[in-house]
């Protein structure tokens, strides 16, 4: 691998998703540590629009290296690889965590004690996502999956009491894993009885508004590479409720015609 130069066909261009997402980050940083990817810029728009355009490369069997992260319903949609990282700009094994804000605990226990408890997997998670993609709206999807999954729903509610429109503000970012999450324990939460608002925001926002107390708090905390300068801003403001989910994962997403290995394989 690595003989063929797909480079001047992408424009020199990683086809990225929001700005202010860890793995945009840390695709930049790759731009500055790989020769590789010397004269290279990763372009910025949302999630749905680099979906969009890495079905419509795979659909043309053409070029294309995306910002990418697992879970997520594209490996199910497409034949899909991560390139090699040898330089670690990507991180390795990343969790998804909890956070919420101070003083939960004491307001709202039932609320903070169903955040603790909640953690899935990362099949969960997929089902949901391609749920989702296949056209449910995010509430159905979630309500089909609490309704298939009581075992896993049932311990993230043990020892929690029904209340009565006791308000939680959950926030989270638009990327198609923290909708899934997002919305999962939404549902749940609402048959407890509370009274649920969610709040999609960009990242540094998301972080803010936890670290500000402004809302209960959120399952969207990729640690520990990818949000490490959120996390690092706002350390002793939020409260770690700790992983919910294991073996996420994110880095440079390229459909499997393409002939590269490696991120040192692109070309500069
Ligand atoms: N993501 C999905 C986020 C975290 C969750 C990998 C796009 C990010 O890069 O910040």
């Amino acid at each position: 691998s690595g003989d063929v130069n797909y480079s001047e066909e992408m424009d020199y261009t990683i086809t990225g998703i929001e700005a202010g997402a860890g793995v945009v980050a840390a695709a930049e940083d790759a731009v500055e540590t790989y020769d590789s990817l010397s004269g290279w810029e990763v372009a910025t728009s949302s999630s749905g629009a680099m979906a969009t355009e890495l079905g419509e490369a795979v659909k043309d069997e053409e070029p294309i290296v995306v910002t990418g992260w697992t879970p997520h319903w594209k490996f199910a949609k497409y034949d899909l690889k991560y390139l090699e990282d040898p330089e670690g700009s990507f991180g390795g094994e990343e969790q998804i965590k909890t956070m919420v804000r101070k003083g939960l605990e004491e307001d709202k226990p039932n609320a903070y004690k169903l955040l603790d408890q909640f953690k899935w997997e990362a099949a969960d998670m997929e089902t949901v996502m391609l749920d989702i993609n296949e056209g449910s709206s995010e509430q159905e999807a979630a309500q089909a999956w609490i309704e298939d999954n009581q075992d896993k729903v049932s311990e993230w509610t043990d020892g929690v009491e029904d209340v009565d429109g006791v308000e939680v503000e959950l926030v989270y970012v638009n990327w198609d894993s923290e909708i899934a999450s997002t919305n999962v324990v939404a549902e749940v939460m609402k048959q407890k009885g509370f009274d649920v608002e969610i709040t999609p925001l960009e990242n540094g926002g998301m972080w803010e508004a936890v670290a500000q107390g402004e809302v209960a708090g959120m399952v969207a905390a990729w640690l520990p590479a990818t949000h490490e300068a959120q996390l690092s801003k706002h350390e002793g403001e939020v409260v770690d409720l700790g992983a919910n989910l294991e073996g996420a994962k994110i880095g440079l997403v390229v459909p499997k015609y393409m002939e590269v290995d490696s991120i040192e394989d692109l070309q500069p």
